[in-house]
């Protein structure tokens, strides 16, 4: 495949993981970036998720992607580039890129003399440069060029401009809900500044729904769930020199009512200390003790509608599924 390009070198990438676990680990409560769980195994981990019965978002959205994408193509108004943030490997992508295509073979038979025959570049946004190249080898396809983008989001939206348009920008898979509501106000102000007035955003997120259908998703009977949360204990082993004790630590998946979230810790099952030697760090844990691994905000419709408008987009079309409840918002710059 094409090298993926990356603004940021794997050294700084280093750098600022190992100050994130400093910081995380030495707070109190201790917590870890959400970003930190999804090294290649990881990725992996979080598509087996997707698969569970439990787990119910993946395969809502998949479904209400496959009844209205022919819709969002044609509203989106046949983009030439299609961006998605946290694009993972792609599976969630496929049919969007097929309708945007079928609507670029469309509008060349309608627009005779225009000749425009190249069809529409996509850019998946990834931290994983290895979920990126699962994405560029599954979605590969005529008419579809790939141009997969390493990066936390924020390195590569300024740069929205300098692409054709008009563009479509993805931001689904419930990503959205990772952010605490003002961090998702300004990652989605930081979007509307990088649209233009052609541009369709395309937002997909779980909503709040009834709490124990919320802890089944969130811990699984087969105990993938917990298993990708412990994966962040052993990346930092492997990748830090570090001697968590994976065992010594229980997966935990907890509704917050008053913040609308599902909470995910890893918690400590006896008295115990990690020694982290790349850092250098020890961190010693008492029983019951607490990592705060994962926030997944479930908002409400209205609420969703009220975050996009606050960040300046201007919803055009819903698409909501009724149950379990999930929302797609294509919206414009307000
Ligand atoms: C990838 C953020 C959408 O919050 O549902 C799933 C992550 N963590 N199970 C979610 C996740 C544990 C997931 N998102």
């Amino acid at each position: 495949m094409k090298a993926a390009r990356a603004l940021v070198s794997a050294e700084e990438d280093r750098r600022s993981m190992a100050a994130e676990i400093r910081a995380g680990l030495t707070a109190s409560p201790k917590w870890l970036p959400c970003h930190l769980l999804y090294d290649a195994r990881g990725s992996e981990l979080f598509e087996a998720i997707t698969e569970l019965p439990e787990y119910y978002l993946t395969r809502t959205e998949l479904a209400l992607l496959e009844q209205h994408s022919a819709e969002i193509a044609k509203r989106a108004g046949a983009p030439r580039s299609v961006v998605e943030l946290g694009a993972g490997t792609g599976s969630k992508t496929r049919t969007i890129l097929e309708a945007v295509i079928a609507e670029h073979g469309l509008s060349d038979v309608t627009s005779a003399e225009s000749r425009e025959l190249d069809g529409p570049v996509y850019y998946p946004i990834d931290v994983s440069r290895t979920a990126l190249e699962v994405a560029e080898r599954a979605l590969a396809r005529p008419g579809l060029e790939i141009r997969p983008l390493v990066g936390q989001y924020g390195d590569w939206l300024p740069l929205l401009k300098d692409l054709p348009g008009p563009r479509l920008l993805l931001f689904i898979g419930s990503s959205i809900g990772n952010y605490q509501p003002h961090e998702a106000e300004s990652l989605l102000s930081l979007v509307r500044r990088g649209m233009s007035k052609e541009d369709s955003f395309l937002l997909g997120a779980d909503l709040r729904k009834d709490e124990p259908r919320l802890l089944a998703a969130y811990d699984d009977a087969a105990g993938v769930t917990a298993e990708f949360s412990k994966n962040v204990l052993h990346r930092i082993n492997r990748e830090f020199n570090a001697d968590f004790d994976l065992d010594g630590f229980r997966h935990l998946a907890l509704w917050n009512p008053d913040a609308s979230r599902m909470e995910l810790y890893l918690e400590s099952l006896r008295d115990q200390v990690a020694t982290i030697r790349a850092l250098p760090l020890r961190v010693s844990f008492r029983t019951g003790d607490r990592i705060h691994t994962e926030n997944s905000y479930k908002l409400t419709l209205a609420d969703q509608r009220r975050l996009l408008a606050a960040a300046g987009l201007t919803i055009t079309a819903s698409f909501v599924s009724p149950d379990p409840s999930y929302a797609l918002h294509l919206a414009r710059v307000t």
